[in-house]
């Protein structure tokens, strides 16, 4: 059935999420969401079962990966709202923080949002930058020092690992004394969390997956406020843990039990 022009749009907004519960792009997002109670539909997508390979997402999204956001008009129906099968996908957008930004732009009346994203063209530039931060520089030396510990790269010397662990540390250090100060919670010196801390927060997790490292202790204490002030991230976290423990023990097992029988196969 084609829309009537005469109908009434209405929009609906569609975020897919990996259920997997190790994906810091879509913690951030989901978090966020959830917390500013945006009015969205979540979509979990089974990260194993590859969903995200079926040829109608593709169509939405080539790249395959999530978040994924999704726009649909529908007709409204005699004030039921459009059913699933009149409604066409206009607008599809992906890249996490790209999908945070929109979301405040898109709802700028939440509360959240104004306090995530502020308007002040200074307050924002500065959680742009160190959004920029988290995804050029922060966030590629912590997959450097953990992928492999996770078995999603070949496994590394015990030196390498150590000097990795250590090029990430020294640049917490820095983020931490460039970014976190003694007055104010949250990064940039600000009281609540913005979007820089959603996206900066869930991916430091992986951090774990090397036994007896700790964060420094400022960084400790901001992943500690952000936990207390958005209450929706604790249990994605208590998950993300789980499973980062998990990897890390199995790969160490499979490299164990290789190196036990000389095997040559590589994880
Ligand atoms: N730069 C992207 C990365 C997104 C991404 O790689 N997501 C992962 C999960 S953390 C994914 O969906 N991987 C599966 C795939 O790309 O097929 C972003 O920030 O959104």
């Amino acid at each position: 059935q084609r829309m009537s022009k005469a109908a009434r749009r209405c929009l609906e907004t569609v975020l897919y999420y990996h259920s997997t519960d190790i994906s810091p792009t879509c913690t951030m997002v989901v978090a966020f969401a959830r917390h500013a109670k945006l009015p969205l539909v979540f979509k979990e997508m089974s990260y194993e079962k590859g969903d995200r390979f079926a040829k109608g997402f593709l169509k939405l999204n080539p790249y395959h990966c999530l978040p994924t956001l999704v726009e649909s008009t529908a007709s409204e129906v005699s004030g039921a709202g459009g059913s699933r099968e009149d409604q066409k996908a206009e607008f599809s957008l992906w890249e996490s923080q790209a999908v945070l930004r929109y979301l405040c732009a898109r709802f700028p009346e939440n509360e959240a949002v104004q306090k995530a994203y502020p308007t002040d063209i200074r307050a924002r530039a500065k959680i742009d930058q160190m959004l920029d931060y988290r995804h050029c520089t922060l966030y590629p030396l912590v997959c450097k020092a953990t992928n492999s510990l996770l078995g999603y790269l070949d496994a590394i010397s015990e030196e390498e690992l150590r000097s990795r662990y250590k090029t990430m540390d020294e640049e917490l250090h820095r983020f931490a004394a460039t970014y976190l100060d003694s007055k104010a919670d949250f990064a940039g010196g600000m009281d609540t969390p913005t979007l820089a801390d959603y996206s900066i927060v869930p991916g430091l997790a992986f951090t774990t997956a090397r036994k007896g490292y700790q964060l420094p202790a400022r960084v400790e204490r901001y992943v500690d406020a952000f936990l207390k002030a958005v209450p929706t991230y604790a249990p994605m976290r208590a998950g993300f843990l789980r499973k980062v423990a998990e990897l890390a023990k199995a790969t160490e097992d499979k490299r164990r039990l290789e190196r036990a029988s000389g095997s040559q196969y590589k994880s």
